[in-house]
């Protein structure tokens, strides 16, 4: 079971931790990784631990040639191309992290730990968007423990949200606070160092912004839950690097025993229960950075909600689990479950 796997946008934020991720844990069988790029980087060579690799120029039917593509590239490209790779007995596994075909019946929208087994279903498979993949890691044990009535969610998400292009927007943007100069703003729709901004992605009809819709409409499908579960978020963008923070309230249809929903979350793969605030312990962006797993903590009892409600506060790294190590878990389960052969 040797697979050729290919990784197209291997450059960018989340192609890279992509081709670490593989790298790292060693369970995706990888005969040979073929790295697909733009002619601004076709040519180039990547250090790998499968060697040093030459970026080929990026074409469907080398794309069909491997047995899983990683897809992190942008949407409009993903749906221009992922069909075609994935098209037939002989195309390839897709794994797409953009949020191109999340919302189509006939592809899956996976978080591993949660329903991995949709992935026998499809070729085409959609890696969810960062926010919602990080708090369902916490939600999902929760829900099917106690059910879910309302799921009320805020977020405080960084600035690898908007790819590496993010990450030094801020990064010279705090220097140049510091340093008295002006502060320039193309990513984000303000200033982001020393600020919060209480939007991402474009405002809805509703008031919404898609990035919080998007937390709406991608929980509801990973979870199966009836299509007017009531989950609302408010979404906004801190002045961090790469974790992901997000504050929960869940309502529940049983009562919650605060000693068993820590006991459920201890026991749940890819869940880090830090909560101690004795010690000062409870999760952080920090402490998140470039861990596998999500710390959850900050695990009481809803005074809004009494003995049905419980309120938490998780942090991920939004490059790892909200996007490359989640789509490596995904071509991992495939391998396991035979959706790959
Ligand atoms: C952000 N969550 O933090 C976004 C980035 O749907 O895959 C990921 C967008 C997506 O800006």
């Amino acid at each position: 079971l040797n697979y050729s796997v290919g990784i197209v946008g291997a450059t960018g934020a989340v192609g890279k931790e992509i081709r670490q991720c593989l790298e790292t844990r060693g369970v995706l069988d990888v005969d040979t990784l073929r790295i697909f790029g733009s002619e601004r980087s076709a040519g180039s060579t990547v250090e790998t631990k499968y060697g040093d690799i030459s970026v080929e120029l990026f074409s469907e039917e080398a794309c069909r040639e491997c047995d899983v593509v990683f897809l992190a590239v942008d949407g409009d490209f993903a749906l221009k191309h992922a069909r075609n790779i994935c098209e037939g007995d002989d195309g390839a596994v897709v794994i797409d992290n953009s949020s191109a075909f999340r919302y189509e019946d006939d592809v899956p929208l996976v978080v591993p730990e949660i329903n991995g087994k949709e992935t026998k279903k499809s070729k085409l498979i959609a890696n969810p968007n960062c926010t919602t993949a990080i708090g369902l890691m916490a939600l999902w044990p929760l829900i099917q423990k106690f059910g879910v009535v309302k799921v009320l969610m805020s977020t405080y998400q960084a600035s690898s949200g908007a790819g590496q292009p993010g990450m030094d927007e801020l990064t010279s943007g705090t220097k140049a606070y510091l340093e008295g100069k002006e502060v320039v703003n193309k990513i984000f729709a303000h200033p982001l160092p020393f600020n919060v901004i209480p939007q991402i992605d474009k405002f809805q009809e509703n008031g919404y912004t898609k990035e919080e819709m998007k937390v709406t409409w991608e929980c509801r499908k990973i979870c199966n839950l009836p299509e007017d579960t009531p989950i609302s978020c408010t979404a906004v963008r801190i002045p961090t690097i790469r974790a992901h923070s997000e504050t929960i309230v869940l309502e529940t249809e049983k009562d919650v025993d605060v000693a068993v929903a820590r006991q459920v979350l201890e026991e749940a793969k890819g869940v880090k229960v830090v909560d101690d605030p004795e010690s000062l312990s409870y999760p952080m962006p920090l402490t998140a950075t470039g861990q596998y797993d999500v710390e959850v903590g900050r695990i009481r009892k809803s005074i809004a909600f009494g003995d049905k409600g419980l309120e938490f506060f998780v942090c991920g790294d939004q490059l790892l689990r909200g996007a490359a190590l989640n789509a490596v878990l995904v071509a991992e389960e495939m391998q396991e479950n035979g959706a790959l052969n």
